[in-house]
C-alpha cells in the first residue's frame, strides 16, 4: 500500500553536509521526496514532537541537539513507505544497525543518529502535520 512517512535529517548529519548522501539512500531504496524544507527546530517544537520520550532520562539531551543545528524535514511515500523507510535508517543504535542503512553508514552514536523515522501509520500522519501543510506536499 501506498504511504508516506515523516523524516528528519538530523542536525549531526546536516553539520557534516551528508543531506545529499542521505537522500540517495533514500531514493535508491524506492522512496520518493515528496516535500522538503530545512528549519532550524524552535525549543517548543522539538518538545512537543519528542513529547512521547518526555519522562526518558535522555529528553533534554535530544530537545537540545535536535535544536543545536538545522534539520531538514521531509515527507517520504512510497509502497510501505513507513516500514520500509524505518529498515533504509536501521537501528537507532548504529553499532546495531545493519550494513548499508543510514545509521551504519553515517551516524555518529546512539543520540546523533542523523535521520529520524516516524514508527506508525498513525504517527506519520501527526508528525507530517506538525511541519507540513498539505500544499507543500507534492506527490
Ligand atoms: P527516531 O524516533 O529519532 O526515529 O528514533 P528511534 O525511533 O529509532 O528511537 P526512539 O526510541 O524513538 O528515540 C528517539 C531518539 O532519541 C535519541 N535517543 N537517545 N541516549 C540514548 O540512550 C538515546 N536513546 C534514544 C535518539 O536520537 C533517538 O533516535
Ligand atoms: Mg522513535
Amino acid at each position: 500500500m501506498t504511504e508516506r512517512t515523516f523524516s528528519i535529517i538530523k542536525p549531526d548529519a546536516t553539520k557534516r553536509n551528508l543531506t545529499g548522501k542521505i537522500n540517495a539512500v533514500i531514493e535508491d531504496a524506492g522512496l520518493r521526496i515528496v516535500a522538503q524544507k530545512r528549519i532550524r527546530m524552535s525549543d517548543a517544537q522539538a518538545k512537543k514532537f519528542y513529547e512521547v520520550h518526555s519522562e526518558r532520562p535522555f529528553y533534554g539531551e535530544l530537545v537540545e541537539f535536535m535544536t543545536s543545528g538545522p534539520v531538514v524535514v521531509q515527507v517520504l511515500e512510497g509502497d510501505n513507505a513507513v516500514a520500509r523507510y524505518r529498515e533504509v535508517m536501521g537501528a537507532t543504535n548504529p553499532e546495531q544497525a545493519a550494513p548499508g542503512t543510514i545509521r551504519k553508514l553515517y551516524a555518529n552514536n546512539v543520540g546523533e543518529n542523523s535521520v529520524h523515522g516516524s514508527d506508525s501509520l498513525d504517527n506519520a500522519k501527526l508528525e507530517i502535520a506538525q511541519f507540513f501543510t498539505d500544499a507543500e506536499i507534492v506527490g
